[in-house]
């Protein structure tokens, strides 16, 4: 009994996933992220990039095996639910080609439904829970091409599946959700040069949008169209987020409400800033105008949710910082997976971390942090300028140190985070962690 309860709770630890900024899986790669909210939590359906097998013989393009699926009650802690479907497991694909591509999942009937694209034919497979286990049917859907397939059920019971193959080819689902019920039409209106993949279609308020990345200068950006039913026309929207800044060629995402908030999820190339075929899921906040209009979503490396201070803070996901003297790098460039670090190197330079949650009996702070000629830094709260929390001494020496203080004058409640450097000599922050 005992070894069982040891089992439980070392794959309850396995499992919980705790972080709430960009990227939010941060393990292994994701990317192509449909979020669905299926009782009362959000799961998220990513694909999975790997790195190249010795048998692949082209090493610089997509590698794609199988996918997990993630869930969330808060956007801050993830639980992965394991590899769902694999390759190696579809009765009907006849190549292996590490190709499963962007897949959505809806629930309809008593029945999870989860759509995958592999071998350019559209996967179906379905289960009782959203986390699994999911079982392959034996036949792909007939009648339908293309990659990255969205699954709409109107608010009539109506289903629709739209693909992409250079355009946007949409069909009606019968009640059984895998069989089409009429030929896809290819919907009209859309770009016809840089419309690659990726459509995403929804309803709100009676609109329905179509969201998609369309290439109109050198890599993806998202962008929206609308339309008064889900066959279209649609009309163009405007732009939903602009091209990565950090050159990822791909942008995949998804909308989703949840707790009355509107999220983005979409990925970049953060763990691979050199391969932009290895990617990492995120999540921002999106908002619509009263007239329906999306506001375009900024990405940002803090992400959304509530981060409790008891947590190791990594201000290297900032909100906001001096603009000199304050950057980031990876800890370990060989295993990026190890995340980043914050480098303050002028006095005064700042990191600031938003939306703490200091709860009410914190006593002490723990910084991991280095820095070669002894520096000091100050934590304060709110604002760069504001009380000073606490202030540590970090000894010179290379190799980072875990040291703690006392905090005073402490706010309670959600707050922002600051860490100023006080001198000259720079510091290295990894984490920041406070203490009941
Ligand atoms: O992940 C492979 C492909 O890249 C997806 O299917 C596209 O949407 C793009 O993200």
């Amino acid at each position: 009994m005992k070894k069982l309860t040891l089992l439980v709770l070392v794959t309850m630890l396995f499992l919980l996933n705790s972080n709430a900024q960009n990227p939010i899986i941060r393990d292994q790669f994701s990317a192509d992220p449909t979020a669905r909210v299926f009782n009362g939590k959000i799961f998220l359906f990513p694909s999975h990039d790997i790195p190249a097998p010795a048998e692949m013989k082209r090493k610089d393009w997509f590698v794609m095996e199988d996918y997990h699926t993630f869930s969330s009650t808060n956007l801050t802690d993830w639980t992965d639910h394991g590899v769902i479907v694999t390759q190696t497991k579809v009765p009907w694909l006849t190549r292996i080609n590490y190709d499963m591509w962007a897949p959505d999942c809806v629930f309809k009937n008593g029945k999870y439904y989860f759509y995958f694209p592999v071998g350019g034919r559209i996967g179906v497979a379905t289960a009782d829970k959203p986390e699994g286990p999911y079982t392959v049917l034996d036949k792909p859907v007939e009648g339908m091409g293309g990659i990255d397939p969205c699954v709409l059920i109107d608010k009539d019971g109506q289903s629709y599946i739209v693909t992409s193959m250079g355009r946007f080819n949409i069909a009606k689902l019968k009640d059984n959700m895998v069989e089409l019920d009429g030929k896809p039409q290819t919907l009209p209106n859309f770009p016809t040069k840089g419309l690659i993949e990726g459509p995403f279609m929804f309803e709100r308020n009676g609109i329905y949008y179509m969201t998609y990345p369309h290439v109109q200068d050198k890599i993806e950006r998202l962008e929206y169209a609308t339309a008064n039913n889900p066959l279209g026309p649609y009309t163009f929207g405007g732009v939903i987020m602009d091209e990565s800044p950090t050159g990822c060629w791909t942008n995949h995402h998804s909308l989703v409400q949840y707790n009355n908030q509107w999220y983005l999820f979409y990925h970049h190339n953060d763990y691979s800033p050199k391969f932009d075929k290895n990617r990492s899921v995120r999540v921002d906040s999106l908002t619509f105008n009263a007239d329906g209009s999306i506001k375009k979503v900024i990405p940002t490396l803090r992400g959304v949710g509530i981060t409790p201070a008891t947590s190791k803070i990594q201000i290297d996901r900032y909100s906001s910082k001096s603009d000199l003297g304050a950057s980031i790098s990876f800890l370990d460039t060989l295993n990026t997976f190890k995340g980043w670090k914050t480098s303050l190197s002028k006095q005064k330079a700042w990191m600031q971390y938003n939306t703490v949650d200091f709860g009410a009996k914190i006593k002490t702070v723990t910084v991991n942090a280095s820095s070669a000629s002894g520096g000091t830094i100050e934590v304060r709260q709110d604002k760069p300028d504001g009380a000073v929390i606490a202030e540590l001494k970090i000894p010179a020496g290379n190799n980072l140190n875990t040291l703690s203080a006392k905090v005073k004058k402490i706010q309670k409640g959600i707050h922002n985070l600051v860490v100023v450097l006080k001198d000259t000599n720079p510091v290295d922050v990894d984490w920041v962690q406070f203490n009941e």
